[in-house]
């Protein structure tokens, strides 16, 4: 143990009072047999990586009145925190893995908080070494979740429980409450409940924090949680593009009408920073939105999220629409040179009743919200089919109700669905929100046709009405498709039921000889 770490440790009064005791006829008490006593293990938490949301969780922890252990590949970075984020604290320090471990009480519950990867797996081995059955490693960094699904499997093949924490929020969040997603091995969760919903964000009273399901649920549902963000972001900003473009208002006019929409059913995170931002103005006194390059960046958790919603074959169109949105503006020079080219309508006009179709925009950006978020909970429904794992859908619309950057007042709307009826189906089944949309949209459809009118694109909000209109249909023209996969590539199809015939029997995989000729064997001949 290096000296600056037994300093640290001697500022624990407790400790500087065993030492006191151990040291008996002066000198230095001796280190090693200190950690060997049960009282050193007096944490009752320990967290690894101390950047700025670790160090704010601790504080978060310490303030909530637990003991909390901290550690960080680069010790200086502990010494840095203790002397000051964390002075007065009841925060202990750790110059080692093993003296970090030897800090904590049994079962041992380790927070990881670094770089997703490589680096999460490099302490859960560094960590190995010095824990015992029963032990508790949580990531709650921003993981992948079939690395938590892998994690989960190879601790709790070693009798270790894992459990991979969705943390939203940012910085703020980590400090005074943040949204936790945890997920993994269901034994962990009785352990922890207590300490993660103490420093959870609350909603009406409730903590923003529930057991989410096993293996990767928790950073899945963190996933899914980053992809609808996209999505509310991008519908924001199409609905920002039309209020400027179309109705020719100027930022701070638009931050007014964000200002009256965060009264409503949009009463919302982003709509209220959304309102903040628009109003902020540079040193010169003008707006600053308008100043900043339009090439939207991305850290991958919304493409993960459409990769996935390919992968199992669920329409997430518009959280899609959102990630692509991104990449087309990231486009800029090649955009630059098409503008040049590219001519669409005149410029835009409007000479209809203005504050209806500021209400009308409204209604369009809630009930294309109201899809976007049928459509993640239908990703998740998938998901917990495919992984597995027990959803409790009820819990995922509460924790982020709070904490979070998608955190809304619909979102209680979306609890109350999942706690009347925990086997809804489908969020657009659910009355509430089948009223909601009736509501909406006739004016959801007059702001999408004159936005086409006027050539600005909508690629969210209209992806979301077209899913509505296809989800509602009886009939899409499917079948049309499925003659052109027989007549090219022999693929079959299907008779309807009810319309079957002597050449068309029902339930049967059928191929017809299009053309009369080419045979008419049903085979993979023509790979198209
Ligand atoms: P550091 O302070 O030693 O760089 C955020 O970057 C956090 O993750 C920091 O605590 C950082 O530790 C840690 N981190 C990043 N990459 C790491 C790695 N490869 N191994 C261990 N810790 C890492």
């Amino acid at each position: 143990m290096q000296n600056g770490g037994l300093e640290q440790l001697m500022n624990n009064p407790m400790l500087r009072q065993m030492a006191e005791n151990f040291g008996r006829g002066g000198g230095m008490p001796d280190i090693n047999a200190l950690m060997q006593n049960p009282q050193m293990r007096h944490a009752d938490i320990g967290l690894i990586g101390l950047a700025v949301m670790g160090q704010n969780l601790i504080l978060n922890m310490n303030d909530h009145g637990y003991t909390v252990a901290a550690y960080n590949r680069t010790t200086s970075k502990v010494d840095q925190f203790l002397e000051n984020e964390a002075k007065g604290t009841k925060v202990v320090g750790a110059h080692s893995v093993e003296e970090f471990v030897a800090l904590l009480k049994r079962p041992r519950k380790v927070i990881i908080l670094v770089k997703a990867g490589a680096a999460v797996d490099a302490f859960i081995e560094q960590l190995l070494p010095h824990l015992e059955k029963g032990d508790i490693i949580i990531d709650g960094g921003n993981s992948h979740y079939p690395d938590s699904i892998r994690r989960t499997k190879e601790l709790e093949e070693r009798g270790l429980l894992f459990v991979g924490s969705g943390v939203s929020g940012g910085e703020e969040g980590a400090r005074y409450g943040p949204s936790l997603m945890p997920g993994g091995s269901p034994a962990a969760w009785p352990h922890i409940k207590e300490i993660f919903q103490a420093i959870a964000a609350k909603s009406d009273g409730e903590p923003c924090c529930d057991w989410v399901g096993e293996g990767g649920a928790g950073h899945y549902v963190k996933m899914v949680h980053n992809g609808i963000e996209y999505g509310d972001m991008q519908l924001i900003a199409e609905a920002y593009s039309i209020l400027k473009v179309g109705l020719g208002l100027d930022e701070l006019e638009i931050s007014k009408i964000f200002a009256e929409w965060n009264k409503g059913v949009l009463d919302s995170f982003l709509i209220e920073i959304t309102r903040d931002v628009l109003a902020y103005k540079d040193t010169d006194g003008a707006p600053i939105v308008p100043k900043i390059l339009d090439s939207a960046g991305q850290k991958g958790t919304g493409k993960w999220t459409a990769m996935n919603a390919l992968d199992l074959g669920q329409p997430v169109t518009l959280i899609g629409e959102a990630v692509f949105a991104r990449c087309l503006s990231s486009l800029r020079e090649e955009r630059l040179r098409a503008a040049k080219v590219l001519k669409g309508p005149d410029a835009p006009q409007f000479s209809g009743d203005r504050d209806q179709f500021v209400k009308d925009l409204e209604q369009a950006l809630y009930a294309s919200k109201i899809v976007s978020y049928a459509q993640g909970f239908m990703l998740m429904r998938e998901a917990a089919k495919e992984y597995n794992w027990h959803l409790n859908k009820g819990s995922i619309a509460l924790m982020w109700r709070g904490g979070c950057i998608i955190r809304s007042v619909f979102l209680k709307d979306i609890t109350n669905a999942f706690r009347t009826n925990p086997d809804l189906e489908n969020l657009l089944l659910d009355q509430f929100f089948v009223d909601a949309i009736q509501t909406a949209q006739a004016g959801w459809r007059r702001v999408i046709s004159q936005a086409i009118a006027w050539g600005i694109p909508t690629p969210a909000f209209s992806s979301a009405l077209a899913f509505y209109d296809g989800f509602r249909s009886e009939v899409v023209p499917a079948n049309l498709i499925q003659a052109q996969r027989d007549y090219f590539g022999a693929h079959t199809f299907r008779v309807v039921p009810g319309k079957e015939s002597e050449s068309l029997p029902l339930g049967q995989d059928i191929h017809i000889n299009w053309t009369g000729h080419g045979g008419s064997v049903s085979a993979s001949t023509y790979q198209a």
